[in-house]
């Protein structure tokens, strides 16, 4: 970071320091991961130089020579990966992917099904904030109090209902595998069009540690950055090209201008990457170390939303344990395990002071930790919740302490990329 350091040493400054707080960070945010060195040099080039609205061969732009091959090569990338017969990968996010969907295949007012945001589901999944939810007529479904997960029966119940025009199946924190077939057979009975939002689990399907969409959903969408541990972008797929010209005019020239290349480029070699038996493996662990720690975090009296996962993701209840989710948050994140905090189904509290906390091993495990890390984590999670239920003199005392230790384990574990 020469230039940088001369030109701005104050952002090269910053950047360092962030550098240096993942590396001795255990990374627990579900939707995170670490891209490898390789992603990331595709991300710093000289790509984001140009202009390339349009497709390959079809562009508004001159000088596409060089563009068209990179972004062709995502795409077949994609299309290999995935099994599917289209591929965009233009999508700046989650979120417009999402709303190119909804421009493919919606008018406004048209009524679009997702799981609710308190349960799982993602805001552009038509949750009421969003312009998803005031734009369109949002209906909801959830997970069943008792089980936390959803319930095939209520979701074809309230489909056959409201006759949604389209369906999501697939949120942002769901420990449940995603019954694809099963919304399909819904979808197909109403005559709505079926999205799954594979965001969380995109890397995971790549890896064949879950269950694919392809085949069941007409369209998938995902971001490329968490389990499949691309660059920050997203992908829209399809299984047929029947859906490939209303997705492609909904991303360009329907929501978004000229893709952003450097990206793309990125997101490609991201795609290489998770086409070997090394990611497979990835993917797999991911899964290991997620039961594995959900399992430590059951046994010492933590109340898992479904009992446990069959992904990447756990999702706790802190009711029982007598503090809030967003203290206990702050409380880990000065001892060096980074989550989130999380509304949990059925949560009395507000989204911004919930119950409950999400945390996801992607990113542990692609710094290489296994099993018995996992158990460790387990174990300092209990250790700060525990000391900051019977208040902050005492959980000082005990962030200190886990912190130290958080220092050396991170020590042993280098992230890629850093
Ligand atoms: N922010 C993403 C997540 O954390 O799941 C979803 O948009």
């Amino acid at each position: 970071m020469s230039s940088l350091s001369s030109v701005d040493p104050q952002i090269a400054e910053l950047v360092r320091a962030e550098e240096r707080r993942q590396a001795d960070t255990v990374k627990l945010i579900a939707s995170e991961n670490y891209v490898s060195k390789a992603v990331l040099e595709a991300t710093g080039t000289v790509l984001t130089n140009k202009y390339s609205e349009g497709y390959a061969s079809k562009r508004y732009y001159e000088g596409q020579q060089v563009i068209d091959q990179i972004e062709t090569l995502a795409i077949e990338r994609a299309k290999a990966l995935f099994g599917v017969n289209h591929a965009n990968v233009q999508p700046y996010s989650g979120s417009p992917a999402n709303l190119a969907i909804y421009m493919a295949f919606l008018n406004p007012g048209d009524t679009v099904m997702g799981m609710g945001l308190p349960f799982g589901g993602h805001l552009t999944h038509g949750w009421s904030v969003s312009a998803t939810g005031k734009w369109f007529t949002p209906v909801r479904y959830g997970v069943r109090k008792d089980t936390g997960r959803v319930d095939m029966d209520e979701v074809r119940e309230i489909a056959l209902r409201e006759r949604p025009k389209l369906i999501f199946c697939g949120g942002t924190a769901i420990p449940r595998t995603i019954d694809f077939p099963a919304f399909a057979e819904i979808a197909r009975e109403v005559g709505a069009v079926l999205a799954a939002d594979i965001a969380h689990i995109a890397g995971l399907v790549a890896g064949g540690a879950h269950p694919s969409p392809v085949g069941h959903a007409d369209v998938i969408s995902t971001t490329t950055h968490k389990t499949l541990r691309g660059p920050r972008g997203a992908m829209l797929m399809a299984t047929s090209d029947e859906h490939a010209t209303a997705l492609n005019k909904a991303v360009f020239p329907g929501l978004q201008g000229g893709p952003h290349n450097h990206t793309t480029a990125a997101i490609a070699v991201a795609l290489k990457e998770a086409a070997t038996d090394e990611f497979r493996a990835y993917a797999r662990q991911v899964v290991v170390n997620a039961q594995a720690l959900a399992e430590e975090l059951s046994s010492r009296g933590f109340d898992l939303v479904s009992g446990g996962t069959d992904n990447h993701l756990i999702l706790f209840d802190l009711t029982p344990k007598g503090i809030g989710g967003k203290p206990a948050a702050q409380a880990l994140d000065r001892a060096g395990l980074e989550t989130n905090y999380n509304t949990v189904p059925f949560d009395p509290r507000k989204p911004f002071d919930p119950s409950g906390i999400r945390i996801g091993t992607a990113g542990v495990t692609s710094r290489g930790m296994g099993v018995t890390e996992m158990r460790q984590i387990g174990a300092w999670i209990d250790q700060v919740v525990t000391a900051l239920a019977k208040g902050e003199d005492e959980a000082e005392h005990v962030i200190g302490r886990v912190h130290a230790e958080v220092l050396e384990l991170t020590s042993q574990f280098p992230a890629p990329g850093l």
